[in-house]
């Protein structure tokens, strides 16, 4: 996601400069000569004791039939490393830095609009509602990169069950954390905070849906959208709103924060859709963040390669209007 406006840098070279100065600091970091050589999953483990260092709480979990196979994992550093949450800053390294002091204990998710009644989870009862899967799905960002991430979670259906919706309900909206005592982004960046997505029910019920509570094995860090966020695999990646604390049921298509940013490049639906290009940019290729260079390069994939699950949603839809 880009505020900027036309007439400066291409987007493209602003990501593959911040992306460069990543990948230096991440040489740095693993001291180790050829790293550059090793593919994401092997190089992931040669990193495990120093994820430590960041890390938070271990999850049990178990695998998930719905993983993505065949792709390397990207490694936690470039995970946790290269993010967009503007709440810390627009530049891909300020939620690592300014995340740290988002507090996430006490934390708790509110349900409300259209429900039998409204209620509040705490975030603990939450993590213990369902087993936690150990889920791999590739993050498309509309900037056109992209990651293999192996996410921790359940079926966000499986917290609607337990929200009680009602027969009239046909969105539903996740509110995220704006707390400016906390958040030094928000008064850098002209969104309509707080952050504000959502889906139709019946994606918000389709399995693939997860609700997120880590990664690698243990809990989100907060750049990644401790302690609570959504990952919509086939959409962009703002669509998978970080550090919810409030989700709505409602009968309405609801406002979403990149939609009241600039209505003509964010729509509502944003599948990933290779055929329709941004205003500003193709979205026929992507960047797979941290790979060597020279393999970075490949196809973006209708619903991101998600389409034999995803594809029946659509059915009859014009995915160029409902961009
Ligand atoms: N609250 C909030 N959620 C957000 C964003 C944000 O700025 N604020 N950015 C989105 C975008 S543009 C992307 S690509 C993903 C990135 O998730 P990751 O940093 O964990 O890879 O988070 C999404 N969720
Ligand atoms: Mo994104």
């Amino acid at each position: 996601m880009l505020i900027r406006k036309s007439s400066d840098i291409p987007s493209s070279e602003i990501t593959s400069k911040s992306a460069y100065m990543d990948r230096r600091k991440f040489m740095a970091a693993a001291g180790a000569a050829g790293v550059a050589a090793l593919a994401g999953e092997r190089m992931a483990r040669i990193l495990e004791p120093s994820r430590r260092v960041h890390a938070g709480t271990k999850l049990d979990t178990v695998k998930s039939p719905l993983s993505t196979t065949g792709e390397d994992l990207t490694p936690y550093q470039y995970i946790t490393n290269y993010n967009n949450f503007y709440e810390f800053g627009v530049e891909k390294g300020d939620p690592a830095k300014n995340a740290g002091r988002m507090q996430t204990r006490p934390w708790t998710v509110t349900v409300e609009g259209l429900v039998k009644k409204p209620k509040t989870f705490d975030i603990d009862t939450l993590l213990k509602l369902r087993p936690q899967e150990e889920r791999v799905y590739r993050l498309r960002c509309v900037e056109a990169w992209s990651m293999v991430i192996p996410w921790v979670g359940y079926s966000l259906s499986e917290f609607i069950k337990e929200c009680e919706p009602l027969g009239n309900a046909k969105f539903v909206q996740f509110l995220t954390l704006a707390d400016r005592k906390q958040m030094p982004g928000l008064s850098q960046s002209s969104i309509n905070w707080p952050y504000s997505e959502g889906l139709r029910m019946d994606e918000a019920m389709n399995p693939l849906t997860l609700l997120c509570f880590g990664l690698y094995g243990e809990t989100l860090p907060n750049q990644d959208g401790a302690p609570v966020r959504i990952v919509v695999p086939w959409k962009y990646g703002f669509k998978s709103a970080k550090s919810i604390v409030k989700v709505r049921f409602v009968e309405k298509q609801p406002h979403t924060a990149w939609n009241d940013q600039a209505s003509n490049e964010y729509g509502f639906y944003s599948n990933v859709n290779p055929n329709v290009d941004h205003p500003r940019w193709s979205q026929k290729y992507e960047r797979r963040i941290g790979e060597p260079v020279f393999k970075q390069r490949r196809a973006t994939l209708m619903f991101n390669g998600y389409g034999d699950q995803v594809a029946s949603l659509y059915n009859g839809m014009d995915l160029r209007k409902y961009y």
